[in-house]
């Protein structure tokens, strides 16, 4: 009997989810989408993991939980043609550098936002918020000198740090506008919305995009 794929519990819409999609498209890996859409699979993830945050990985008997996590998973036990953590340790820590960044310097602020609106206006938080923006224009700041002369974000190819940057930039720029003198950013974000694997995850958000608590804008 052939080998069960990989589960993986997912909602299209989610930007951390669509960074462990990102890297299953970049290789081609064949896998089970549970997409969160149906009870069912939010059944199973509760069971799987009692914190229900997701993407979750869930192969034989290993249960994978965090983006991060899961895509490493993926190039050690379900390896393809695209090397997403490189093979030179050192370059491969420059990856893992700039993945902690794009989740701690644009996604957490970005969320921030979004759970936030997501709270009855009484018990909303506009010092947070505004922490989160100040931030989100730090980091881009940041991003934009780090991105001259560069293609992708760490080492010489697209990787991991990239599999979280395009979503995490995508929708960062919906909730708080990055400048448009961040040149280096904005090209950035646009060479990753080209790329095949993550235009495939943003076009299969889109049916969903009235799910976006800010108001999903009319472009991207
Ligand atoms: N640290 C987690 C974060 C995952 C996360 O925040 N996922 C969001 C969807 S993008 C989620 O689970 N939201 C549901 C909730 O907060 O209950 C990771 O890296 O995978």
């Amino acid at each position: 009997m052939p080998a069960a794929l990989p589960r993986l519990y997912a909602h299209p819409f989610s930007s951390y989810s669509q960074k462990a999609l990102i890297a299953l498209y970049e290789n081609g890996t064949a896998f089970d989408y549970r997409n969160l859409e149906d009870p069912q699979a939010n059944e199973e993830l509760t069971a799987l993991w009692p914190m229900r945050r997701f993407p979750v990985l869930a192969d034989g008997e290993r249960t994978v939980i965090e983006a991060t996590s899961v895509i490493e998973y993926l190039d050690l036990h379900h390896p393809g043609p695209v090397k997403l953590i490189p093979a030179d340790p050192d370059t491969a820590l420059q990856v893992r550098m700039l993945d902690r960044f794009f989740d701690n310097y644009i996604s957490t602020p970005q969320q921030k936002f979004v759970f936030d609106r997501l709270r009855p206006e009484a018990e909303r938080d506009p010092r947070g918020v505004a922490d989160a923006g100040a931030m989100l224009d730090t980091a881009y700041a940041w991003l934009d000198r780090h991105m001259a002369g560069r293609e992708w974000s760490a080492g010489k190819t697209f990787s991991l740090a990239d599999c979280g940057a395009a979503p995490f930039l995508f929708y960062a720029d919906w909730t708080h506008r990055i400048d448009a003198g961040f040149t280096h950013v904005w090209a950035y974000r646009t060479r990753l919305l080209a790329r095949p694997s993550v235009k495939r995850a943003v076009d299969e958000a889109r049916p969903y995009r009235s799910y976006f608590p800010l108001g999903a804008p009319d472009r991207d």
